[in-house]
């Protein structure tokens, strides 16, 4: 039974130039599949590699798999569509499986452009891809399918059949993990010089910012024994070299409790001389935090990266975001103090946005002084409520450009250039 899982060659610019980062997906979903005996997994990384389609094919060609599985976020979802029409073409008995976010909530329309997909795995991959798997290997997908939670897929009589959502994972402790199938030499982080790794503590998000999709998508928050999570890192740095790492969470810090026990396994370890880390989270857990931040450093904490989201209070209040600016002045100053790098992040375009409100918000950001500012355009994901609320303001629906370099929408007082 052999798998073979592709990360589709989708460039966009942004958050790459940093370095080559490698796909925790597949990591999580290998590990997942080993400890249910399936272990003839091979991974084409075509996104660090920038492999070409024909190269691709070649590849696929060459591997006879029977389960060839990828993966996209919105803007990488013709590229993934793309990697399983190559598969259609060259291992056409091979099961095509497509996971991620966007397939997720779009699998209706996703089926309906590419019906060469068979099967789409909606929501947090691990179980339900194992299930698929076992059903395959089995040689009973057919008749298994409609009983398998958390699938999409066209049925014999040409509908588009989505099957209960699954449970999410009660006990994240039982995924292992297996990075050991990374070409680890191509994932440098730039600015240290070093591997990168990104392992993953938490998932979910307790917060519902209305632009966001991430809360939607893991639906409960759940945090991993950080005990487990430092064993993980041991590895990453002892066996595999990584010497930086971000946290793939949304909201790493929620649960203060967990967060301290892993920053003190951290240090118990003696991890912190060997390997920095970064992460995302929230203005407020900083201020809440005040008191340790200093102790975070100390676990190798070195660069947080703060949804600030918008200057203005009033673009955060339309977000939905609990936050206030003053209290993003004081966090970046805090985070300074502590010597953590800060990466502010700022979204604009909103449709109220003026030549003014972007004068306000640079000034703002400029009095700010994050180590970083990082500009976002405004972006609404076409499965959350405010793309239905924007209605005919958004005016690009070409997915691959929804990657927050390019304006979908087209601000009332502002005219495209
Ligand atoms: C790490 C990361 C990156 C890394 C990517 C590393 C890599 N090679 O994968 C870097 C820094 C390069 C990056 C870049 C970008 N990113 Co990014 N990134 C993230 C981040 C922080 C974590 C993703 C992650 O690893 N999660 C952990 C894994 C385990 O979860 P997962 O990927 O969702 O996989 C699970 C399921 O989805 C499912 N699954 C996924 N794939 C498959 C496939 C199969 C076959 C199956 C069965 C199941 C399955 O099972 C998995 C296990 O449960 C998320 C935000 C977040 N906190 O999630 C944003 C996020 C994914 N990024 C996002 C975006 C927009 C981008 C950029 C376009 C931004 C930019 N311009 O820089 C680029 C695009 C780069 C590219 N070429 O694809 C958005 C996507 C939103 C959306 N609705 O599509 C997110 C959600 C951030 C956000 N604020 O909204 N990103
Ligand atoms: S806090 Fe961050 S991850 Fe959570 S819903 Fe808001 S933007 Fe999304």
């Amino acid at each position: 039974m052999r798998i073979v899982l592709v990360h589709p060659n989708y460039h966009s610019g942004g958050a790459e130039i940093a370095g080559n980062w490698p796909p925790a997906w597949v990591a999580y979903l290998a590990g997942h599949l080993r400890g249910a005996g399936f272990d003839d997994i091979h991974f084409i990384d075509a996104m660090t590699n920038n492999i070409p389609d024909d190269e691709l094919a070649r590849r696929l060609a060459e591997l006879r798999p029977d389960v060839v599985g990828t993966t996209a976020i919105t803007p990488s979802i013709y590229k993934a569509e793309t990697v399983l029409k190559i598969a259609s073409e060259v291992v056409p008995d091979a099961l095509r499986v497509l996971g991620g976010i966007h397939a997720t909530f779009m699998y209706k329309q996703v089926l309906s452009e590419a019906p060469w997909v068979d099967v789409i795995v909606r929501g947090e991959g691990e179980e339900i891809f194992r299930d698929l798997v076992r059903a395959v290997a089995e040689g009973e997908w057919l008749d298994k399918r409609a009983a398998i939670k958390g699938l999409a897929y066209i049925a014999d009589d040409g509908k588009i059949v989505a099957t209960a959502a699954a449970a999410t994972i009660k006990d994240l402790d039982a995924i292992d993990p297996d990075w050991s199938l990374l070409e680890w030499s191509k994932y440098i982080y730039v600015p240290l010089g070093v591997r990168v790794a990104i392992p993953n503590m938490a998932r979910g998000c307790p917060f519902t910012c209305s632009f966001c999709s991430q809360w939607k998508f893991w639906r409960d928050y759940r945090v991993r024994d950080p005990k487990k999570v430092v064993d993980e890192i041991e590895n990453l740095v002892n066996d595999l070299k990584v010497g930086f790492f971000i946290l793939a969470d949304e909201e790493p810090t929620i649960n203060r409790k967990k967060f301290i026990r892993f920053c003190e396994e951290l240090i118990a370890r003696g991890l912190p001389d060997k390997v920095k880390w970064g992460i995302n989270t929230r203005v407020t857990d900083i201020m809440r935090d005040k008191e340790l931040l200093k102790f975070y450093r100390k676990a190798g904490l070195v660069h947080i990266s703060l949804g600030t989201e918008a200057a203005a209070q009033l673009k955060l209040d339309r977000f939905n975001k609990e936050t206030k600016v003053f209290e993003n002045k004081e966090a970046i100053r805090l985070l300074r103090e502590a010597d953590i790098f800060v990466e502010a992040q700022f979204i604009v375009g909103l449709d109220n946005e003026t030549a003014q409100t972007l004068e306000e918000t640079y000034r703002m950001a400029w009095d700010w002084q994050p180590d970083l500012a990082n500009w976002a355009m405004y972006t609404p994901w076409p499965f959350t409520p405010l793309f239905k609320e924007l209605d005919d303001k958004v005016e690009i629906f070409d997915f691959e450009k929804y990657n927050f370099v390019t304006p979908i929408m087209k601000p009332e007082a502002i005219s495209r250039g």
